[in-house]
């Protein structure tokens, strides 16, 4: 099975490990990266311990600005800015590997050692094998979910997406049985992660989330139970088609939010034009 071919684990569920597919994405766009890996921020891989760019782009907030503000340190050590690694196509959070030597640091991982496997599998546990597209959202797709969502554009923060799709490899052919979406919003109290998956019918399979905040890890469990069935028409509103979170009010709120941006999202990218 394609699944146990590979060593790469992403939880997103089990531990405070969490990359997700579009930080490597922004990375490769926004620090303008010759080569960009998971290696970057983790060390052995997807869903390994932080490096020290990786820590230093967490305490920066984990999001687009991050990249930026981070541009003019050396996190790894190595005398080389990391604006001048990821120009040079040399590690950020590797000593190892600097501009002047490189070295073959990225070599060897393979696209599908990125995929958040263990979360995938958790979505679509009957799922032999996935594909994976990269999607950038134009100015007319980020107006269009953030009008759905809150009435305000979004920003380039969500420029990129990954979506997966789960393929029945027991149909002639091959076909999709669904889709799903990881994503990372920076919050004041933290990262929230949030991951959606989606029958064919377009209703929700199964939802996870997280937020990882300075004081450990809080789920999204009770809510994402909540989303099951539903579909980018869902209005997702706590107290009149969601239940609150105990003595979460906050949490749930942004929980709640997140979940329908990746709905809104999947939908818009599915929709066309891409
Ligand atoms: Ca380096």
């Amino acid at each position: 099975m394609h699944r146990l071919a590979l060593a790469a684990t992403l939880v997103l569920l089990t531990d405070a490990a969490h990359a997700v597919p579009a930080f490597q994405q922004l990375y490769r766009r926004h620090a303008k990266a010759a080569v960009a890996s998971c290696l970057v921020c983790h060390q052995g891989g997807a869903g390994g311990k932080l490096n020290d760019y990786g820590r230093d782009f967490m305490k920066a907030g984990a999001n687009l600005k991050a990249f930026t503000a981070l541009d003019g340190t050396d996190s790894d050590g190595d005398g080389a800015k990391n604006a001048d690694e990821a120009r040079a196509g040399s590690n950020p959070g590797d000593p190892a590997s600097t501009p002047k030597k490189p070295g073959a640091w990225a070599a060897g991982i393979k696209p599908e050692d990125t995929l958040p496997l263990d979360d995938l599998a958790d979505l679509f546990p009957q799922a032999a094998r996935f594909e994976v597209k990269e999607y950038e959202l134009t100015a007319a797709d980020l107006a269009a979910v953030g009008a759905a969502l809150d009435g305000v554009p979004l920003g380039p923060e969500d420029a990129v997406a990954t979506l997966f799709f789960p393929v029945d490899t027991k149909a002639t052919p091959p076909t999709r049985v669904g889709v799903a979406l990881f994503s990372a919003e920076s919050t004041p109290d933290g990262l929230l992660l949030t991951a959606v998956g989606l029958g064919a019918d377009g209703r929700v399979v199964k939802a996870l989330g997280a937020l990882y905040g300075p004081t450990g890890r809080d789920s999204l469990k009770e809510l994402g139970k909540q989303l099951t069935g539903r579909s980018s028409e869902s209005p997702l509103r706590i107290g009149t088609d969601l239940k609150p979170m105990k003595g979460r009010k906050k949490l749930g709120e942004a929980g709640a939010r997140a979940f329908r941006k990746d709905l809104l999202m999947i939908a818009q990218l599915l929709a066309g034009g891409h």
